[in-house]
């Protein structure tokens, strides 16, 4: 939740009133600096009580809060058009490289605008906050008193190795997404007008001009860092595709073509984390060398809030402070059985003036869970990191350096920091330590299998936003991007009301995607960067930037920029580059690269496209 994304009532209104009462039509810097300040004003004003109404509404999922959000999302909507409108009267003033920027932020900070009309302000409002109800209180009941949420559904797509109770519950969620379809492209079709009232030629446009550069520009570095990943990812596809085929059969997993989407451990096929233990088993060592988590928090009884604690010990190792009283007694750990909530982990900045910073999350004490843990406080961290900025600065540099801050810190998670923090013995970390290809592979069946999934969600939006594809092959559409970059298939032929798009959080949900593709690819660069300016000596996945001064230093100093610069500066301030980079991850990845190079050797790779 960005606080840029809620300018306020009162003081628009200000704004526009004594922006009228002006009796020359010439302006000049100090016109913008008077409109920047109330802008500034305004965030600070009614900001933090915007944040409450959405806190509320994802928290208590019902008619009444829907309202509220609804009606709160309108009038903003409508304000933070009019305050576009009238940053771009500037346009042609001179003014400060920095009052540039703020101008800038303010025209463009939309991730789906209406046009300035409250009609369909009022619609897309409404659309919106239902859907992202929809997916938060999704359920699908095969008979009577037998339903199954998201969550339970998870439970058996994460564990379970019965290809018929996972197509089962594969298909079962995807039945919530039916419903949206119609809304969804409504929704388009008023953002896309949007779009192009702010001066895009639609909402792709929109989304891919946030990164100071082209839209064109920056979706071509994209591709570009794709080409350098997708000889890894085409290596781990096919030593996962022959053992799996191995353990289900050819006629469940075929040697040559896609993988089916319901066995891989995860919902949406986009880690495969979960069957780590069907394609790898340690070849030197008798005991497997697999530091299983899921199993060490329940073995020494860690809870959930004690997990939350582990990841804060970890940034304030790196000298960050520690977290608020209120981001403890305030955010949202556990999920509630008594009412409906968005569980969908996120990060809130309600109001960092006051330190109300929160994460919402439906904790299970799991592995999983544990790096998402680390994943939203890297999104807190950040937040207090730049809470000194202006208010229109209090951003990360891009949307995808948001993302990467917490992943960053679990590239350090390694054998030893287990070791450092008491939750393995030395003889356990040594003997983990003995297999690097098992550390390697735990960390790619996340890391690596998230590239091209990352890619192609937003490559779907595109084709969509664009009206290239037509509402009759929105789902084609889909499995056609899944196949084509994944190389994973839908188990079974799609009905024809299927909207399977609909069943993955961030697309009722809005949020763009190609964040978490820039963070995948950040947080090795980081990774690498920071590894090598503490003097690391080593494979990179024994790094650890735990405890290290320096490390925390320089992350710190990054953070602390939030958006005042391009994204291009804070990447070099840590890094040294400007460029995005595939070669970090290549770097990381080299062992199990030519340990999965060798297994390959006599498969048939890749998938017919
Ligand atoms: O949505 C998230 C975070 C919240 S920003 C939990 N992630 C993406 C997802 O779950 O699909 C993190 C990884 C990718
Ligand atoms: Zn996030």
């Amino acid at each position: 939740m960005n606080k840029l994304l809620l300018p306020s009532l009162l003081l628009s209104i200000f704004v526009i009133s004594s922006c009228s009462s002006q009796q020359s039509n010439v302006l000049n810097e100090s016109d913008a600096e008077a409109f920047l300040e109330r802008v500034e004003l305004e965030d600070k004003t009614l900001g933090p009580i915007a944040s409450s109404a959405y806190w509320i509404g994802s928290n208590f999922i019902t008619y009444d809060s829907q309202k509220v959000v609804a009606d709160y999302s309108k009038r903003f909507q409508l304000l933070a058009l009019e305050r576009a409108r009238q940053a771009s009267t500037f346009d042609s003033v001179e003014v400060s490289k920095e009052n540039r920027r703020k101008l800038n932020l303010i025209k463009s900070s939309f991730v789906m605008p209406s046009p300035l009309d409250e009609g369909l302000a009022g619609e897309l409002a409404s659309i919106s906050s239902e859907l992202e109800a929809m997916y938060g209180t999704g359920q699908h009941c095969f008979a009577k008193n037998d339903c199954y949420d998201l969550e339970s559904f998870e439970s058996v797509i994460d564990n379970s190795r019965d290809p018929e109770e996972l197509l089962k519950a594969w298909e079962g969620w995807r039945n919530i997404g039916k419903p949206m379809k119609d809304m969804y492209l409504r929704m388009v079709e008023i953002g896309n007008q949007g779009s192009r009232d702010l001066g895009y030629e639609g909402l792709t446009d929109l989304w891919f001009s946030q990164y100071d550069m082209d839209a064109e520009e920056f979706l071509s570095e994209t591709d570009r860092v794709w080409g350098e990943l997708k000889p890894l990812y085409d290596a781990l596809h096919c030593h996962v595709r022959n053992e799996l085929s191995e353990h289900y059969g050819e006629e469940v997993v075929s040697k040559e073509g896609y993988l089916p989407a319901h066995v891989l451990g995860n919902m949406w096929g986009q880690s495969w984390a979960n069957i780590y233990d069907l394609v790898y088993s340690s070849e030197n060592s008798a005991e497997d060398s697999f530091i299983d988590l899921t199993k060490i928090l329940e073995e020494k009884n860690i809870n959930e809030i004690e997990m939350v604690e582990m990841a804060e010990n970890f940034f304030i190792s790196l000298g960050f402070q520690p977290l608020s009283e209120t981001f403890w007694e305030r955010s949202l750990f556990i999920k509630p059985q008594d009412h409906n909530v968005v569980c969908h982990a996120s990060a809130w900045d309600l109001n960092s003036d006051e330190n109300d910073l929160r994460i919402k999350m439906c904790i299970e004490r799991n592995a999983e869970d544990f790096s998402t843990i680390h994943h939203e406080l890297g999104h807190i961290f950040y937040y207090q990191a730049y809470s000194h900025q202006p208010d229109i600065f209090q951003g990360g540099a891009n949307d995808g350096f948001h993302e990467a801050v917490g992943d960053l810190l679990t590239l350090s998670i390694t054998p030893d920091y287990y070791h450092k923090i008491g939750m393995i013995s030395e003889v356990d970390a040594i003997e983990a330590k003995s297999d690097p290809i098992s550390l390697l592979m735990q960390q790619a069946l996340d890391g690596v299998v998230s590239v091209p999934w990352t890619l192609m969600l937003d490559k779907w939006r595109a084709g969509v936003f664009s009206g290239e594809t037509s509402k009759e092959d929105l789902n084609n559409s889909w499995w056609r991007l899944r196949e084509y970059y994944q190389g994973i298939g839908a188990p079974r032929e799609r009905g024809i009301d299927a909207f399977d798009p609909g069943a993955k959080y961030h697309i009722p949900g809005n949020t763009p995607y190609t964040r978490y593709y820039i963070a995948k690819i950040l947080q090795y660069q980081f990774h690498e960067s920071l590894c090598n300016q503490i003097g690391f000596k080593g494979p990179l996945h024994e790094c650890s930037i735990y405890d290290n001064d320096l490390a925390g230093e320089k992350l710190r100093a990054m953070l602390a920029l939030g958006q005042s610069q391009e994204w291009q500066v804070a990447l070099e301030a840590l890094t040294g580059t400007r460029t995005l980079s595939g070669k970090s991850m290549l770097n990381y990845y080299q062992p199990l690269k030519d340990w999965l190079d060798t297994q390959n050797a006599n498969r048939s790779c890749g998938w017919e496209d």
